[in-house]
């Protein structure tokens, strides 16, 4: 199309379209789905619930530390495959970093999966106290809470050993407790009162690693994982001595809980029923839905091969479904005595803004059953 011939710019870098799909190199897989949301920055806009957010968590480090963290929020969301795990320190065979879980532009350069892509410029620019906002891109599966386009804040914070020296504790233990209580005082800014909890978890970038999780939707959601700072992040970048604390916020994640968002794919609506719910400077207030629209569920079952992976799936049914998309679930699954596995998948459809018409939903399954036998060579049953 027109919109997608022209060039972008973000962060001073222009982009266009040819530069980030590129359907006949096979070291690219990205989807003109995807790159449609390049440039769009919904964190740079004051009145969209994630740009709220983003401000009132600025506010928060700007009155806890007195105007010392430094702020980002338009770097160019291509960055190397160096940037993005390398200097992160994530291994040569993590899965992450597979074709299946990542948007690569070419074999160097990938859409950052998360904003830790940056820490180490950063870090090697003097910086030791920071935050960087950005989109970052990931293939995944599609339900209610995942995106294959969502926003991060990350968070960084340096400390030299004079300020672990009086407390009794190593850095490693004062850093942890200090990114701990910083993190919990953001809640409760956030939030208020909020049922919360800390689980122990694994990032290649920092030991220990936390993530913390809030009661929602009668459930526990993820909104941040965080922790201190891999020794060897800070020698390569040249703060050897020093120990360090990092994050890594959802801002989906967190606005959902905020504003009572049903269905991340809201956040990217242009309907003014949406949009004109959420005023600059104005932190939680519930959004309304419009009107309940029906769900509508298809079910497709077919023979996998070796290549099958449920994020090629989700990929395909999105490039023919958008945003009415929304979930793909996996209902049925056994394999026969051939040793042939079947999968059933249930798609269900349904639009954030009206009603879909039977005929435009059988349209939108033949459609994506076609895809699916065409683009993933499974045989439909
Ligand atoms: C990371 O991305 C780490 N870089 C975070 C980090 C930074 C850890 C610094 C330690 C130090 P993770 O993959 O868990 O971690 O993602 C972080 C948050 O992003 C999650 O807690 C969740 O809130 C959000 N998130 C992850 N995947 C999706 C998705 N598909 N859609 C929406 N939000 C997501
Ligand atoms: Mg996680």
């Amino acid at each position: 199309t027109a919109a997608a011939a022209a060039a972008i710019e973000v962060g001073g870098v222009k982009i266009a379209r040819d530069d980030v799909v590129k359907e006949d190199d096979p070291t690219n897989n990205v989807p003109d789905t995807i790159f449609s949301k390049i440039g769009l920055q919904l964190h740079r806009r004051d009145s969209h619930p994630l740009g709220i957010l983003k401000n009132t968590i600025y506010d928060y480090f700007d009155k806890n530390f007195a105007g010392q963290f430094d702020k980002f929020d338009d770097l160019c969301p291509l960055v190397s495959v160096k940037q993005n795990f390398d200097d992160v320190l994530v291994p040569a065979d993590h899965v992450s970093r597979s074709y299946n879980d990542t948007y690569y532009v070419d074999s160097q350069t990938v859409l950052r999966c998360h904003t830790s892509a940056h820490q180490a410029e950063f870090l090697r620019d003097g910086h030791t106290h920071f935050l960087v906002t950005g989109d970052v891109y990931r293939r995944d599966s599609i339900d209610s809470t995942h995106y294959p386009v969502f926003h991060q804040m990350e968070g960084f914070r340096v400390f030299s050993p004079d300020d672990w020296s009086d407390s009794g504790m190593d850095g490693t233990a004062y850093a942890a407790a200090d990114l701990k209580k910083t993190l919990e005082g953001l809640a409760r800014h956030l939030f208020g009162a909020v049922e919360m909890r800390w689980v122990d978890t694994y990032f290649p970038f920092t030991n220990p690693s936390f993530e913390l999780e809030i009661y929602f939707q009668d459930d526990w959601l993820e909104v941040l994982g965080c922790g201190v700072t891999e020794q060897e992040i800070l020698k390569k970048n040249g703060r050897t001595d020093h120990v360090a604390w990092a994050f890594g916020l959802g801002l989906e994640r967190l606005a959902m809980v905020l504003f009572d968002i049903p269905d991340i794919r809201l956040f990217w609506s242009n309907d003014k029923r949406f949009t004109s719910q959420f005023s600059e400077g104005k932190l939680g207030v519930k959004f309304k839905p419009f009107s309940k629209f029906p769900p509508c569920y298809k079910d497709m079952s077919f023979w996998i091969n070796d290549a099958f992976t449920e994020n090629n799936l989700c990929e395909v049914v999105r490039g023919i479904a958008g945003d009415l998309v929304e979930e793909v679930k996996l209902i049925d699954n056994f394999t026969n005595k051939k040793g042939m596995t079947s999968h059933c998948y249930r798609i269900a459809y349904r639009s954030m803004e009206r009603s879909l018409t039977d005929e435009e939903i059988n349209n939108l399954q033949l459609n994506v059953r076609e895809a699916v036998q065409n683009k993933l060579n499974v045989e439909l049953r």
